[in-house]
């Protein structure tokens, strides 16, 4: 069966507002989108649910971060069952921000991503290589170092609700995307490594997105590289343009 192309919008710490939240819904309630793509937008956890009554329901809600815990004395965490609960169906882990700014193993990550599983979350799991690695000839090192405790606390069967962001650090949030070629090349080395760690089913069937600076300019090469599988967007997903880059198959 062939991967069904997916397109998340990571809103980060945005919109800055209430008002700015409804009026990011108004344009994706308003505008027409390819139906073989799945959408699905992640804005800060206090919007989860106000944006999920508001919006159409083809779009689906992720959190941006969860603990590993069900709940109990863990301030400011929320937990992949409260998520559940709250009928939020993806959770983002491993992105980068929060590997830099909050210190996030690759361990850790992995201790969230079998939780949220259990829990009965789909997972976005991020990787990617810094460029001072990229330039070391480390990009598939770094990359498989990250995906490797995921890989031991995962079962075959857990694949069916992983998806891979590759997100090459350099290119997040600064205007320099990867070329196609570049992002081919890790997505193709993902792939190669899913297939001998795990099992070629799941090399196969395992969707790997692309993130960092990805525009309605960028997009149309990208996603025509045959292991890019969608995108994960961060800034231009609070523009217009988001839907510019779901539709770019069309
Ligand atoms: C990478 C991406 C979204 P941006 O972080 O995850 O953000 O598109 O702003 O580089």
């Amino acid at each position: 069966m062939p991967r069904q192309f997916f397109v998340g919008g990571n809103f980060k710490m945005n919109p800055a507002s209430r008002e700015q939240k409804r009026s990011l819904a108004a344009i994706l309630n308003e505008a027409t989108i390819d139906s073989s793509v799945e959408v699905v937008v992640s804005p800060p956890a206090i919007y989860l649910l106000p944006l999920k009554e508001i919006l159409r329901k083809d779009i689906k809600i992720a959190a941006q971060n969860c603990y590993f815990k069900p709940n109990g004395a863990f301030t400011g965490e929320i937990s992949p069952a409260m998520l559940k609960d709250s009928e939020i169906p993806y959770v983002i882990l491993g992105h980068s921000e929060r590997r830099t700014l909050f210190h996030e193993t690759s361990e850790f990550i992995a201790t969230k991503t079998r939780a949220s599983l259990d829990a009965g979350l789909s997972v976005i799991l991020c990787v990617g290589e810094t460029l001072a690695e990229r330039e070391a000839n480390k990009t598939a090192e770094v990359v498989q170092s990250q995906l490797k405790p995921v890989v031991e606390i995962l079962k075959e069967e857990d694949w069916s609700k992983i998806v891979v962001a590759y997100e090459p650090v350099w290119a997040i949030g600064t205007g320099k995307v990867a070329t196609s070629a570049q992002a081919q090349e890790a997505h193709a080395d993902i792939r190669a490594f899913l297939k001998s760690a795990v099992s070629p089913a799941v090399a196969e069937q395992t969707r790997i997105i692309y993130g960092g600076s990805v525009s309605a300019k960028n997009a149309k090469e990208l996603g025509s590289q045959a292991d890019v599988d969608g995108f994960l967007v961060g800034g231009a997903s609070l523009k217009p343009e988001f839907i510019d880059i779901i539709n770019v198959n069309k």
